[in-house]
């Protein structure tokens, strides 16, 4: 039998971490023949809901579930994970300035950055969710210099993942046979959704997104608003944000990234740039990336038209203004 596997789930008394929680436990995210430790790490006042959420897991019975540590030290939390999903943040509350949130956010995210330096496992892969995502993980990053930079990345696969429901719904055709949409850039509204090179699997083989829609028009407009927005309407609709589809999609992220993406099938990752596409390096942005090995790698040579170029400018423009804001609430 497989050694157990330390799986950090920050926040997790949160409404992600409460949807998120029992499908690692059930084997969604690392494979149904991998054991987990369960480490939750919450903030005081959420410490008796973590509890309970600790007493649910229990009483759950999973087969894969070897451990459960809930905690409100970050030390504790940290220590020997070789996984860290990175759900709890500092929400905007009405009325808030942008510059308020992200200095909350900076200070909690280079506090735990430290905290998982020294304690983590080495090696260990962490996802950030909890927004404004890219930039949390941008300075984890930077307060966490000896975790390698490769290790460290952020979710816009559920961005991707409704990507795929929109085509899938716009063509009526099974989402699993949609393949290769792209995530660029910010999980924030300036995400570039990009269909230029996915496609649809067929009898008669692989065929384009865009030649199956054969509607430009709405494709240039519509279909991105409507992934670019997909968060707000969520809230509309429920009152609260995403939670069981971002839990899915931290899922599909961290298992693509251990098993690795089926051949021929790139996936959309928030990593560090290395200057692919012209995006400026030195952010952490979301590419298309192929995983083998326990690594991923951006996938190269994508022509990009002029239309592309500009939405790809536009969002690396506005996380290059949030690395700033991020940098001046250190000082
Ligand atoms: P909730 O407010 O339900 O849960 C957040 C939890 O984090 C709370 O239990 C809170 O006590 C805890 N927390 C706060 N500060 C903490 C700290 N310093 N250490 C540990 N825990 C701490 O929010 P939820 O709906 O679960 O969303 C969590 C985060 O995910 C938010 O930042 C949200 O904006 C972000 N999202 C990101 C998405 C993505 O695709 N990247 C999509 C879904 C979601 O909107």
């Amino acid at each position: 039998a497989k050694d157990p596997v330390r799986v950090l789930v920050t926040g997790a008394a949160g409404q992600i971490g409460y949807a998120l929680v029992p499908m690692i436990a059930r084997g969604v995210m690392l494979g149904a023949d991998q054991p987990v430790i369960l480490h939750m790490l919450d903030i005081p006042p959420a410490a008796e809901a973590l509890n309970g959420v600790k007493m649910e897991l229990v009483d759950a019975a999973f087969p894969l579930l070897k451990g459960v540590v809930a905690t409100t030290d970050a030390v504790e939390a940290c220590t020997g994970v070789n996984v860290a999903v990175m759900v709890g943040g500092f929400p905007r509350k009405e009325g808030m300035e942008r510059k308020d949130v992200m200095s909350k956010n900076v200070s909690i995210y280079k506090s735990q950055a430290s905290a998982l330096e020294k304690y983590a496992a080495p090696n260990c892969k962490v996802l950030v969710v909890a927004n404004p995502a890219n930039t949390n993980a941008l300075i984890l990053k930077e307060f966490a210099p000896s975790i390698p930079e490769k290790n460290i990345t952020c979710l816009t696969r559920l961005d991707h993942n409704r990507a795929l429901g929109q085509i899938s719904e716009r063509l009526s055709v099974q989402v699993s046979d949609v393949k290769n949409v792209i995530i660029w850039g910010n999980h924030s509204s300036s995400q570039y959704p990009d269909v230029n090179h996915a496609t649809v699997k067929t009898p008669a083989g692989d065929k384009p997104v865009r030649e199956l829609v054969a509607d430009d028009a709405w494709l240039n407009s519509e279909f991105i608003a409507t992934v670019q927005q997909r968060g707000a309407a969520i809230i509309k609709a429920r009152k609260l944000s995403s939670a069981l589809s971002a839990a899915s999609s931290a899922c599909d992220h961290i298992r693509d990234w251990v098993l690795g993406t089926p051949e021929g099938t790139f996936v959309s990752m928030g990593v560090y740039s290395d200057g692919s596409y012209n995006v400026p390096a030195g952010l952490i942005y979301s590419f298309p990336v192929t995983c083998k090995n326990g690594e991923w790698s951006i996938v190269q040579g994508l022509p990009i038209d002029e239309f592309s170029r500009k939405k790809l400018d536009l969002t690396a423009e506005e996380l290059s203004e949030e690395k700033a804001l991020a940098y001046s609430c250190l000082t």
